[in-house]
């Protein structure tokens, strides 16, 4: 397997790390020896698996997430083995990104946002996730529309480009003539400005973001669906173009550094397109 555990030190880790010392101290005191040999300290476990695949969007949206937030985690490259028995029988709708946590019921959390809203809502990440009802519903409703309604249409647009498997039952998966499934791909790419738009007008609605001043969990998901549209040199609006780059200002590193994955995968499939 060809694993890469990357760990990004973070706020969440000094937390979890932190408890378990409070209580030793807390603990009678064991007579202290002058001359007591320092103690190795143990190795930190990363507090979060994450498997994920780097070319991914879908991933990306966690991996931001993950460092934005600060978290402890470890991630492990699944690409080659989401089908593999040992993965299946974790996961057995085989998607990336998942998360491993033993607070879940079955030890294990797929989906970009379920983990994102259930990581935020573990540790009261309130800036990424608002809590009052209200904010928290716009933005659970343009997650739920970025995954229901834009994000088959940026599927069926760039999948085929990424050379990503379509899903059954669609045209560009069948063995339609190709003439047919250019045409679907670029319907599907004219679908896409209706919805993006939405996102906009209704939205953002005059804000720098969907979750108001900072971007939340709804504005990470849409940044990251965005990458992928230029495998198609999608021209997006010019608001779209200062949103994904105020995103990337914002979080820095924690988005330029999985959005590298993805653009460095682009890259690569557009000049091998060319050769
Ligand atoms: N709606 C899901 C989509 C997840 C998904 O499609 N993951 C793909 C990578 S983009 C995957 O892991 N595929 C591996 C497989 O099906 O074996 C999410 O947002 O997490």
């Amino acid at each position: 397997m060809a694993k890469t555990a990357t760990k990004t030190a973070g706020k969440s880790a000094a937390k979890a790390a932190a408890k378990p010392k409070a209580k030793a101290a807390a603990k009678p005191a064991v007579k202290a020896t002058a001359k007591a040999a320092p103690k190795a300290k143990p190795a930190k476990k990363p507090a979060l698996k994450l498997s994920m695949l780097k070319p991914s969007v879908n991933n990306m949206t966690v991996r931001v997430f993950a460092r934005a937030a600060g978290f402890d985690h470890a991630e492990t490259d699944a690409w080659g083995h989401t089908r593999s028995p040992e993965f299946m029988a974790r996961n057995p709708a085989h998607l990336t990104p998942m998360i491993e946590d033993k607070g879940l019921p079955r030890g294990v959390l797929w989906e970009s946002c379920a983990i994102m809203q259930y990581l935020a809502n573990k540790h009261g990440l309130e800036k990424f996730y608002p809590k009052a009802p209200a904010k928290r519903a716009m933005v659970d409703s343009a997650m739920f529309y970025l995954i229901g309604t834009l994000y088959p249409y940026v599927a069926r647009a760039t999948y085929p480009a990424l050379g990503f498997p379509q899903y059954a039952g669609e045209v560009g998966h069948s063995d339609a003539h190709p003439d047919r499934k250019s045409e679907a791909q670029k319907a599907a790419m004219a679908a896409i400005a209706e919805p993006l738009e939405v996102f906009h007008s209704f939205f953002r609605d005059g804000k720098p973001f969907i979750g108001g001043k900072n971007p939340s969990i709804a504005d990470i998901r849409l940044a990251a669906t965005l990458e992928f549209l230029a495998v198609v040199d999608y021209a997006l609006p010019k608001w779209a173009k200062d949103y994904v780059a105020a995103i990337e200002k914002t979080l820095g590193k924690a988005y330029s550094e999985p959005a590298g994955d993805v653009r460095g995968y682009i890259a690569h499939v557009k000049s091998q397109a060319k050769a």
